[in-house]
């Protein structure tokens, strides 16, 4: 460890605690990251924490065989709301590989055909809010619609189930306390764990009343179901599908953690990634041109693209390859070794050891992305850009066994929102507006506006 760079001063009791602010830790290590290299240690109430980032150290990490996924620090701190649902399960429990093989044929190829329907649906009530908000005058609320729209597209896709979010002027109280939870998890790792129940009473107590918010919606929800039959969605398979092999089905308990799971990994993060690659789309108008000449091409006039037709934006899908370079949305991931190893030859790691991959800092090592990284290009991602790059350098979905599950819908979904977008508004950006990202455990711009114009060209 000793061989292992860490900031020069430390305060003898708290040593470089974690986050100086606690309300940025990811960006405030950003700032370690640049001065002490691509492996670097913090210590935070007697534990170290190491932090890798450098392009060669991340693919070693990435190896299966050596490592696998780490339930850490803000992961762990979930446990008490997502159990052992798929993103929260230790790589030990049997609910994992059961709730996996159950539930990834939800996210096969047929399967995303078989939601585009519904994302349709909802990303027009999108732009039939935003078409109001332009006729008034009125710039748009980035985020707040962003999540809106992600979260109504799970809870019908997966659930069945209708937040009514665009019909509310405040978010979904099952927002509101997810955001809670998020932000506690985040919190939990800027005080010393064993006094967190003193200094955290009231936020535990919070904390708790979230929790039991969360627990609530998702009963009804299933409840809902256990009287009305399915559409053969994400919660069909939940109930009812029973192991291709073994036979056996999800518990009760569990699938309520998967319900919780689901709806808050499958909508936090991509709402996050929309929104960033529509501040950088307004910042830069000569991306947006080239992406809405795209989907004027791609699309014609089809006033509703079909589900081939979204695959086919290949710029508007390098656009948010490059918006989760610079931002993904959720912004680290842990890794443990398997077994006792030596990371690059030249750092011991004991059998269960783990380190933290600092992907911001991954999608900017300027060995792999060159001195520019800062800079928002889509041209990174064309076909020959990326096959000219080593493999394990852009992992915005993590990576091996335990990788996003969801990346495909993601991926569907924010293509086709903004590919509708673009063809419909010219963004302007607020001139006084500087990007300033918020942390929940994940990354969001904040107070991100924009002001519309309708195209007089397009659908
Ligand atoms: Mn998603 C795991 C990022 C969208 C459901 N997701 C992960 C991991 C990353 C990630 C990184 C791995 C974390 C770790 O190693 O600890 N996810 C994203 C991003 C987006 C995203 C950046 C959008 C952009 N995720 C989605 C969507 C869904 C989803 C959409 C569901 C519909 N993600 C999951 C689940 C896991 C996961 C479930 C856990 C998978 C597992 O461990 O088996």
């Amino acid at each position: 460890l000793h061989r292992i760079p860490r900031p020069p001063h430390r305060l003898p009791l708290l040593g470089d605690v974690l986050g100086a602010h606690g309300s940025t830790p990811v960006q405030d290590t950003l700032r370690y990251a640049r001065q002490l290299g691509p492996i670097f240690r913090r210590r935070a109430f007697g534990k170290e924490f190491v932090f890798v980032w450098g392009a060669g150290l991340v693919a070693e990490l990435a190896d299966e065989a050596r490592f696998a996924k780490h339930v850490g620090l803000g992961v762990a701190n979930l446990r008490p709301v997502a159990g052992d649902g798929l993103f929260t399960a230790y790589n030990h429990e049997p609910n994992w590989q059961l709730a996996h093989d159950v539930l990834a044929p939800g996210f096969s190829r047929e399967a995303m055909a078989g939601y585009h329907r519904t994302m349709l649906d909802v990303a027009q009530r999108l732009t039939a809010r935003w078409d109001r908000a332009q006729a008034d005058g009125r710039a748009v609320d980035v985020p707040g619609d962003m999540t809106r729209l992600t979260l109504e597209t799970i809870a019908r896709t997966g659930f069945g189930h209708d937040f009514g979010s665009f019909e509310r002027s405040r978010p979904h109280p099952f927002v509101t306390a997810m955001v809670g939870t998020l932000s506690h998890a985040q919190r939990l790792n800027t005080v010393p764990a064993p006094l967190a129940p003193w200094l955290l009473r009231r936020a535990s107590r919070r904390n708790a009343a979230d929790i039991a918010c969360l627990n609530r919606t998702v009963d009804d929800l299933i409840r809902a179901r256990r009287t009305a039959p399915g559409q053969g969605d994400l919660l069909d398979r939940m109930l009812e599908t029973a192991h291709p092999v073994t036979g056996e089905r999800l518990s009760p308990e569990n699938v309520r953690r998967q319900v919780i799971t689901f709806l808050v990994a499958g909508h936090e993060t991509t709402s996050g990634a929309l929104s960033f690659a529509l501040h950088h789309l307004s910042r830069q108008p000569e991306v947006a041109a080239r992406a809405r000449a795209e989907v004027d091409r791609v699309w014609g006039d089809t006033a509703e693209p079909a589900y081939e037709q979204v695959a086919r934006l290949r710029y508007v899908r390098r656009v948010l390859d490059e918006t989760l370079r610079l931002w993904p949305t959720a912004p680290a991931f842990a890794r443990e070794a398997r077994e006792d190893t030596v990371l690059a030859g030249a750092h011991p790691m004991r059998r269960g050891a783990w380190a933290l991959v600092l992907t911001p800092m991954l999608h900017r090592d300027p060995e792999v992305w060159g001195p520019d990284a800062e800079r928002f290009d889509p041209g990174r991602f064309d076909a020959a850009a990326v096959r000219s790059r080593p493999p394990h350098t852009f992992k915005p979905f993590g990576t091996g066994a335990r990788a996003c599950i969801g990346r495909q819908f993601a991926l569907h979904e924010a293509t086709l929102v903004l590919g509708l977008l673009l063809r419909r508004y010219e963004l302007r950006p607020d001139p006084g507006y500087r990007l300033r990202v918020t942390e929940r455990l994940t990354l969001m711009p904040e107070g991100l506006r924009l002001h519309l114009d309708r195209r007089t060209a397009g659908a």
